[in-house]
């Protein structure tokens, strides 16, 4: 049987649009370039000690950087640097944005979680890569913060890549969001998941308990409230956390229920980065007929002010996150 590639399957869709040129399929080519070298350095991690454990660096957001942190940034900025087809790319482990050279620029801005969840690569836990596209809005060549902060309803893609039992490729252009599996005999992306959707309810909620404590009220009752027992409300949830974001969503796109990484005592604005992990997931869950909240209000339509600004999250089935947003504006919920 022919089974579709990934390059195939956006050749496809890049004809739905008239006014193509082709930059796009040639940036996702790239994308997927970069992908195929980190999953083949994440399936050995731990033979030799190369690329195995941490680089002694902190990064920009207070982090120990991992070697296979780093090698999987300057795989992304190299490979999709040279594609033609960005003018800029932002990264979670680089400070500042990488600006292309006008002359072998392109019109897209690229933004990156180069490796998430890399607190679990030693102990052989699923991690992945986050990205997500824009066009560049500035007129003329020169990349300014417009450019670079636009909100996440302006993304023209979006999509991840889980490093796990097997190689995984999610993304969305706006026409479904599509799953491709790795095949390692052949290094090819092929088909396994076409147009996802998201179920409007699910059974699971995943969250850090451990914070608990740093939690404000609403946020505690949230919680008690999908613990306690109803059978005519299905309750209680099963509580799943892997502690690794692109594992916790990629199983409650395919299964529904709620991810939640809520703000806190220690950080008012919760851990996750707008730009490298909401918006893209946001985007991808939208179009799977789910939901993306910061607890108040959409992800898709927070104006950001930083590159590297955090933001509460609270993602996957319509059903619960409307539930944990009409809880978290109730006191005295919880039952
Ligand atoms: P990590 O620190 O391992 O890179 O944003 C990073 C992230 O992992 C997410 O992948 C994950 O969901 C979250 O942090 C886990 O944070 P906690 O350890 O605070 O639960």
């Amino acid at each position: 049987m022919l089974r579709t590639t990934l390059v195939q399957h956006i050749r496809e869709q890049e004809k739905l649009n008239p006014n193509a040129t082709g930059m796009f399929t040639n940036l996702m080519y790239e994308i997927l370039v970069a992908a195929k070298f980190v999953s083949l350095e994440v399936n050995k991690a731990g033979i030799g000690e190369s690329i195995f454990g941490l680089t002694g660096e902190i990064n920009v957001h207070g982090e120990e950087v991992q070697k296979l942190d780093r090698y999987a940034n300057e795989t992304f900025i190299k490979t999709v640097g040279n594609s033609g087809s960005v003018c800029a790319i932002t990264s979670e482990e680089s400070e500042k944005p990488v600006i292309i050279d006008p002359e072998s620029a392109g019109n897209y801005v690229f933004m990156m979680d180069p490796l998430d969840g890399s607190s679990n690569i030693d102990v052989n836990v699923s991690i992945g890569t986050i990205f997500s596209i824009y066009r560049k809005i500035s007129p003329g060549k020169e990349v300014k913060d417009e450019d670079l902060l636009q909100k996440g309803s302006a993304q023209v893609a979006a999509g991840y890549i889980v490093y796990g039992s097997s190689t995984m490729m999610v993304y969305s252009s706006g026409d479904g969001v599509h799953g491709f599996t790795l095949d390692p005999t052949l290094g090819e992306f092929f088909l396994s998941h076409p147009y996802i959707r998201i179920p409007n309810r699910g059974s699971t909620y995943s969250i850090n308990e451990g914070n608990q404590e740093d939690w404000d009220e609403n946020q505690q009752n949230l919680v008690n409230y999908l613990k306690k027992k109803d059978s005519l409300t299905q309750r209680p949830y099963k509580l799943r956390y892997i502690g690794s974001l692109v594992s916790d969503f990629h199983r409650t796109l395919l299964k529904g229920g709620i991810f939640m990484y809520p703000g806190d005592k220690k950080n008012p604005n919760g851990k996750l980065r707008l730009a490298y992990e909401a918006n893209p997931l946001a985007f991808i869950v939208g179009i799977a007929g789910g939901k993306a909240s910061d607890g108040n209000s959409r992800i898709l339509d927070i104006a950001p002010s930083d590159i590297h600004q955090q933001t509460p999250l609270y993602i996957g089935s319509a059903g619960e996150v409307e539930l944990a947003e009409k809880l978290l504006a109730t006191t005295n919920a919880g039952n």
